[in-house]
């Protein structure tokens, strides 16, 4: 892998909220938990082809796998080593160089004049991965995609990605407070640290599924709430933290499980964010992107295109 030389602008796409979900959750506060899978209905029903296409090929694609890694329902989480996803040091070494060439967007003038948000920096973000066909082919790798199917039960699609840089911080806001992730009930993202991190980098940190569900049931708020408050619900000593060799990572519902990171940096952090839904998930991802199907530097097969929405 070698990456480009092109310096990425910064591209931001804006979240795209669904109408019909903010009318019944945000005014007529009605509980995700009923409005996602009406909605999710609402859209299989508008191309109930794809939906049986997707869970077809899902079905046959883990028959004729042998080995892949199981994310247990249960959890919600699976670690994985750089030696169980094939491509790992190079995808390390590529992100490392892209961050090298990148770290001038952010000069120390940027981030004096953004000082309360230094962290989960985007060095690379939704559709500036077209310009890294190599990273793309990582995502949707079939290690990657047969985990992430074998969990989802159906061939997901591939909504977006970060690759993102946290500097030391002072800072416990927004992300790096316990909280779910919001565009379905469940979903996977994959977190691939990019640099080893320690303790001291803010590791991503988080709580696994069935313990996060009962804390949810006791206090019904539970985003960007204390972490004592999560605690007291019955997550205390309950944490996970992401800590590893470059190269080491997770695949996490962030939908089911509570998480934070970036919190406190003492030192940089840079990870690669990978985002799966299912493809009739009511919210877009917050870093979405489409690759075209003309799309130089990609060999996919028929799961991987779809995994893309390329048909
Ligand atoms: O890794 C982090 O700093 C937090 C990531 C996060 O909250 C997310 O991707 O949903």
């Amino acid at each position: 892998m070698n990456p480009s030389t092109d310096i990425p602008e910064m591209e931001k796409q804006p979240i795209r909220q669904n109408w019909l979900h903010k009318l019944l959750h945000k005014h007529l506060r009605i509980p995700r938990s009923m409005i996602q899978p009406f909605l999710m209905a609402v859209k299989i029903a508008g191309s109930p082809g794809q939906y049986r296409l997707r869970k077809r090929y899902a079905k046959e694609s883990l028959a004729s796998t042998k080995k892949r890694l199981i994310i247990p329902n249960k959890d919600g989480y699976r670690f994985f080593e750089g030696g169980d996803i094939p491509g790992i040091d190079a995808l390390v070494r590529y992100c490392t160089r892209v961050y090298e060439e990148s770290r001038t967007l952010f000069s120390p003038e940027y981030l004096q004049k953004h000082p309360t948000k230094r962290f989960l920096l985007p060095i690379l973000e939704g559709a500036e991965f077209c310009r890294h066909p190599q990273l793309i082919q990582f995502m949707v790798s079939r290690p990657i995609l047969d985990s992430v199917t074998g969990y989802l039960g159906t061939i997901p699609r591939l909504v977006g990605a970060r690759l993102c840089w946290s500097p030391p911080n002072e800072t416990a806001r927004s992300s790096q407070l316990f909280h779910f992730d919001y565009e379905d009930l469940t979903q996977l993202k994959v977190f691939v640290n990019i640099f080893e991190t320690k303790e001291d980098q803010g590791p991503l940190t988080f709580i696994p599924a069935d313990i996060s569900e009962h804390v949810q049931k006791s206090i019904r708020r539970v985003s960007r709430v204390s972490d004592e408050r999560i605690y007291k619900a019955g997550a205390r000593n309950k944490e996970v933290k992401l800590i590893g060799p470059a190269g080491s990572g997770a695949f996490l519902d962030t939908s089911r499980c509570l998480h934070y990171g970036s919190r406190f940096n003492r030192r940089d952090r840079l990870v690669l964010i990978i985002q799966f839904l299912n493809i009739h998930t009511a919210y877009q991802s917050t870093a979405p992107f489409q690759v075209p199907p003309d799309l130089p530097g990609l060999d996919l097969d028929s799961v991987q295109k779809l995994a893309l929405g390329i048909h």
